[in-house]
């Protein structure tokens, strides 16, 4: 998908882009229909709060299902994030968040980076989150928020005294930062239909609070990297830095549909 200047200002400034339905109602029930064989698999890819306890992350989805790893590579999904990188990609880690019903985890105001940079030596935020969602996010479900325009600020820089703090640590992130940040760009609740794409810088400080519904909310992120900016280290699974570095070869528009 070609980007025009509009929109790449828009991304330098404010840190993400919003598409409504870039996917397809059809090609969000293919992606749906994939989900129950990885739901009920097992192995270190698949987080639980306890053994018994329903799947809350699955990892590595574009590694182990067809349909998701046809829709890294999409050109509406691909060609954006080329397009805001200016150079050729790949996915370092992809999950879903299965944020269930009546509950669901909250995530803290956090950047992304913090954690690829500190977990794998990944140099630069030359790296694009892009946010799929599978189910309506709503103000009710626990969307993702975002401050807008926060990803100028590096709270490592802000924090350096925290240098030692890991993964996603950031409850220490002082409320004063958080408020001069919200104060200057506000807070915004990312809803849409399913089938809606966030493409987000990966210092955006950004968070979700419970889901109060009864129905599931499910977000599907390729975390994408530039390939010139591979992480240096492999501290963490590969589930979590994907070892095949290489570009992305673009599939065809309805490659996600031709498989349902
Ligand atoms: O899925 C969510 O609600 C938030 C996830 C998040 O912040 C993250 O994965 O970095």
């Amino acid at each position: 998908m070609r980007l025009n200047e509009a929109q790449l200002a828009e991304y330098r400034q404010r840190g993400f882009l919003l598409f409504p339905s870039l996917l397809s109602a059809a090609e969000v029930e293919a992606l749906r229909a994939a989900m129950p064989p990885l739901v009920a698999s097992d192995g270190p890819e698949i987080r639980r709060d306890r053994p018994d306890a329903p799947p809350k992350i699955v990892y590595a989805v574009h590694a182990t299902s067809t349909p998701f790893g046809l829709t890294s590579r999409l050109p509406r999904m691909l060609g954006t994030v080329e397009a805001l990188l200016d150079e050729p990609a790949y996915v370092y880690q992809s999950r879903i968040n299965l944020k269930l019903p009546f509950s669901g985890d909250s995530w803290s105001w956090h950047q992304d980076f913090t954690a690829w940079q500190r977990g794998d030596g990944m140099p630069k935020p030359q790296a694009v989150m892009a946010a799929v969602f599978l189910h309506d996010c709503t103000p009710a479900n626990g969307p993702l928020l975002v401050i807008p325009g926060s990803h100028t600020d590096l709270l490592d820089e802000i924090l350096g005294r925290e240098a030692d703090v890991q993964g996603y640590d950031t409850e220490r992130v002082p409320l004063e930062v958080l408020r001069g940040l919200a104060d200057r760009g506000g807070v915004v609740d990312l809803c849409g239909p399913a089938g809606t794409v966030a493409f987000i810088h990966p210092t955006l400080l950004h968070g979700s609070a419970m889901n109060m519904t009864p129905w599931p909310r499910s977000i599907l992120y390729f975390n994408y990297n530039a390939v010139s900016n591979r992480p240096t280290a492999s501290k963490r699974p590969w589930f979590m830095n994907n070892p095949e570095v290489a570009p992305l070869a673009p599939v065809a528009e309805d490659a996600l549909l031709a498989t349902a």
